[in-house]
């Protein structure tokens, strides 16, 4: 049976048009810089991005450990969302593999981090203590429901940060979906900061990749690194390819998604046994938990949607997350609130 999958927009597959870009792909040894549709995906990412280059990287993990390794020094302190993906969900690389200490702050309800807690947080000139190098942002915010933050949320943050010395860089995985839901450019939304990941193989559907941006020196830096954590790929021009093709294609698409999402929110609220999380969905995602009277264990719940066909993925005890990406068309929306309704209504 083929799943209505709502886990993520990370299972999407590639388009037609990508798996004939990815065979018609011109390729050379990307360690020598010789590969063309990689150097066309990194020019182009970065004159998006506002930036002065671009640099392929496997993952958005990967272009955000790159970026805070390029930033920082070993006992380095970046300051970050607790909420933050690159907290939360990237194995602690940072500190693992960069020997990079963190200082948490509270992610506001719209994922914005305060001025006055960075503020607070940014360490005197003491032996005693780390050295405050970076700041960390998210946009759109997973942890904190999809939620996009503002061109002059950024201006704002970056530009107090580089008055202080400090760096910003910029978890922009699904930077494309903020843009479009606030009708900006995403080069206002990434021209602020130093540096920037965004991502290809989320609803923008290529099959795998992320684009780190920033300045060329920045860039140089990164891309020894990426060589050192054994990312320095070779005719992967057949990735790129499918790269330019979601870049060229699936950006002005995004808003579809944004529509699905609120209609199978608003199918969701009218479903008994459900209670969704307020404000949701700020972009492509809804967020929701099981009302207490509803007798179904986190795990009861996801099974039993599945054999109704639609996979959701938890976010904690008894809380979900949904997402809409270019494979939930219309009908899916209304399939999967029927699977609720049968489920827990
Ligand atoms: N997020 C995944 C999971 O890891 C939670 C998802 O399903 O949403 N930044 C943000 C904001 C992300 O949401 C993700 C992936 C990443 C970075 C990491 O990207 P990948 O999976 O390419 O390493």
């Amino acid at each position: 049976m083929p799943y209505i999958d709502l886990r993520s927009d990370t299972v999407t597959q590639p388009t037609p048009e990508m798996r004939e870009a990815m065979a018609k792909a011109e390729v050379g040894d990307d360690v020598y810089g010789e590969d063309p549709t990689i150097n066309h995906l990194q020019e182009l990412a970065a004159e998006k991005m506002g930036k002065q280059a671009g640099l392929f990287v496997a993952s958005g993990t990967m272009g955000n450990l790159i970026a805070v390794l390029s930033h920082c020094q070993r006992g380095d302190e970046v300051i970050v969302g607790k909420k933050n993906h690159v907290f939360v969900h990237e194995a602690g690389g940072m500190s693992a593999l960069g020997g990079v200490h963190s200082c948490q702050l509270p992610n506001q309800p719209d994922g914005s981090l305060l001025l006055e807690d960075v503020a607070a947080a940014v360490r005197p000139d003491d032996l005693h203590e780390p050295v405050t190098r970076l700041v960390c942002l998210e946009n759109t915010h997973n942890g904190c429901g999809g939620v996009y933050q503002t061109p002059e949320y950024t201006r704002q943050m970056a530009g107090w940060a580089h008055s202080r010395g400090l760096s910003v860089h910029l978890d922009g995985a699904r930077i494309f979906n903020a843009s479009i839901a606030q009708g900006v450019p995403v080069s206002q939304l990434a021209g602020p900061v130093d540096s920037v990941t965004f991502c290809l193989s989320k609803g923008l559907c290529a099959p795998v990749g992320s684009v780190l941006c920033g300045s060329q020196p920045f860039i140089a830096k990164a891309r020894r690194l990426r060589k050192m954590l054994g990312g320095g790929m070779r005719q992967a021009g057949i990735l790129a390819a499918a790269g330019l093709v979601a870049l060229d294609m699936m950006v002005n698409r995004l808003g579809e998604d944004h529509v699905r999402a609120k209609k199978l929110a608003e199918g969701l609220r009218m479903v008994p046994g459900l209670q969704l999380d307020s404000g949701t969905p700020a972009t492509n995602m809804v967020f929701l938990s099981l009302r207490p009277e509803v007798h179904c264990t986190s795990d009861e719940l996801i099974e039993k949607l599945k054999e109704r066909g639609v996979l959701i993925g938890a976010t904690g005890e008894r809380q979900y997350r949904l997402v809409t990406h270019y494979w939930i068309d219309d009908a899916c929306v209304e399939e999967a609130i029927e699977a609720f309704r049968r489920v827990v209504g």
